[in-house]
This record gives structure tokens, sequence and C-alpha cells, in this order.
């Protein structure tokens, strides 16, 4: 049984993820208005990714018998379409969830949860892919330049990114199984 401490410390992040995928719709709404569809459909892929994550904790609390909580999510702001600083914002977002990762990691190790604390290291390596994402793109617009070009460029590599969870992430097996 999940401790009350635990099951709102997960729920809050429920709420993280759910707001990175309404972030990251949000973000891919800016790039499909001014043309980028590549971009966009990076952006809508990482939307897919983040309500996966935070199903994946729903789940969780289901098979722990205890209750997730549909809170009201913040809306995102986004202040930007230019497509570097677009990409600093999910860097930037991405360390924010890393180090919310981690806390989570740490209440389940301080309480001797073993259970939640191998849900949790599953996403403690999803975060290291989620930040080496950005970082590369991030990279790839310093080495070709922020120019037109190069935007057009990154924006046919990214079209290229597909939806890889399943389909009805709703419907997954226990969430303990990573
Ligand atoms: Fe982008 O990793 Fe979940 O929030």
């Amino acid at each position: 049984m999940l401790s009350k401490k635990i099951v709102d410390r997960i729920n809050l992040q429920i709420n993280r993820e759910m707001y990175s995928a309404n972030l990251y719709m949000a973000m891919s709404a800016r790039q499909s208005e001014t043309g980028y569809l590549g971009i966009a459909n990076w952006l809508m892929v990482q939307y897919h990714e983040e309500m996966f994550h935070a199903m994946k904790f729903f789940n969780y609390l289901i098979d722990q018998s205890a209750s997730p909580v549909v809170a009201k999510i913040d809306a995102p702001e986004i202040t930007t379409a230019e497509v570097k600083k677009t990409f600093e914002h999910v860097l930037e977002h991405e360390k924010f969830v890393t180090g919310s990762i981690r806390e989570l990691l740490e209440l389940a190790i301080a309480e001797k949860d073993y259970a939640t604390e191998n849900l949790v290291r599953w996403y403690i390596n999803e975060q290291v892919e989620e930040e080496k994402n950005a970082t590369e793109i991030l990279q790839n617009l310093e080495l070709l330049g922020d120019n037109k070009q190069a935007l057009f460029m990154i924006n046919i590599e990214l079209g290229k990114r597909v939806v890889t969870i399943p389909v009805d992430f709703t419907n997954l097996p226990p969430a303990v199984t990573p």
C-alpha cells in the first residue's frame, strides 16, 4: 500500500506531465502557424510522449489501489515562435522535470517504497533521453546556423519523428513493468 505522501506526490507529477503535454501542444501550434510543420510534428510527438508519462503514473496508482487525481492544469506560457528559443524552452522545461522526478525518487527511497522506486527509475532514464533530444536539436541549430536554410533542413528532419509509444496508452500492462 502506498503512503499518502507518495500518492500526493505522484498526483503532482501526473499534473506536471500533463502540463508538459499541453506545453508541447501549444508550441506545436505556434510552429504550424509559421509553416514549420516538421517542427510542429516533433513537438506533437512529444505531446504524446508526455501523455504516456502521465498515464504510466496514473495506471500505477490504479494498480496500487490508490486514487489518481485529475487536477486543474496551468495554461502553458509560450512567448515566442522563434525556433531556437522554443528548443531552449524545451530543454529548460525538461531540466525542471528531471529535478521533479529526482525529488520523487528521493521521497520513494526515504519511504523505503521499493515498488515506487522501481517505477521512478524508469523516468530517471527517460529524462536522460528527453534532455539529450533537446540538446541535440540545439547543437544542430548552433552547427548549421540559425538561418532560413538551416531551419528548413531541421524542419524536414524533425518531420520524420514518429510516435513510438503504444497507440492506446490508457490500456497498459501493470505500470511496474517498464
Ligand atoms: Fe518530457 O518528460 Fe515527461 O514531462
